[in-house]
């Protein structure tokens, strides 16, 4: 069985809803809030940062990679499109995209004390992270028109790194009734019942979409 360490309202619903859609069977971890400073999750995390699969031998950190490993260890579930399509190189697109330039952009919002080490400078990272995060969702959804899916026909781990970086913008209720096209792709990601139980269990307001 899995292990995976998360907490509630983190990148840990990426892995979280891949396995739940995948029918693979593991043990969630809930850590304690902030950074971990204990050294047995330290020595499988060195950042202290969640989530952390444990697959046997093997520890995979980071969200994405964790859902990009699963994707391809169960083919089957279809959480990848095929290798060597045009949808297998807008998956790499995607998942890199979401992971490492939205994803910072909410995290410089939601801890902009992470990224100054002056008490004045607190207020500006945060108020140009909310600016940025603005503008990322509208560059989005211009480039998302049309898609049923962020990769081809199917539903992938990009739509549920897509759902988990939309709910973490800093007022999404706003953003879902300005992105049009976002509040689409995002109400038929939340529509799959492994995608609506997560957001359940984390406690998270939904919006009707
Ligand atoms: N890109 C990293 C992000 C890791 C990260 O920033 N984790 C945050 C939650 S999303 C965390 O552990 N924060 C500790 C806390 O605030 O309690 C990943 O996906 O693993």
């Amino acid at each position: 069985m899995y292990r995976l360490y998360g907490k509630p309202y983190t990148m840990s619903m990426v892995p979280e809803v891949a396995m739940d859609e995948i029918g693979a069977e593991y043990e969630l971890i809930n850590m304690p809030d902030g950074i971990s400073t204990d050294p047995d999750y330290l020595a499988l995390r060195a950042d202290g940062l969640v989530p952390t699969l444990v697959d046997g031998d093997h520890v995979v950190i980071e969200g994405s990679a964790i859902a990009m490993h699963l994707a391809d260890k169960y083919p089957d579930a279809k959480l990848a499109p095929p290798l060597g399509s045009k949808a297998r190189t807008d998956w790499y697109e995607w998942m890199l995209y979401l992971n490492s330039m939205v994803h910072p952009t909410v995290a410089n919002g939601f801890h902009p004390d992470w990224y100054t080490d002056e008490e004045s400078g607190i207020e500006g990272v945060q108020r140009s992270a909310f600016k940025r995060a603005d503008d990322q969702w509208s560059q989005i959804d211009k480039r998302i028109a049309g898609n049923t899916w962020l990769c081809g026909d199917g539903y992938t781990t990009a739509d549920i790194l897509f759902l988990v970086e939309a709910y973490m913008h800093y007022d999404y209720p706003a953003m879902f009734a300005r992105e049009k096209n976002v509040a689409a792709l995002v109400g038929r990601i939340q529509a799959r019942p492994k995608v609506a139980a997560m957001l359940k269990r984390h406690e998270i307001e939904t919006v009707d979409l």
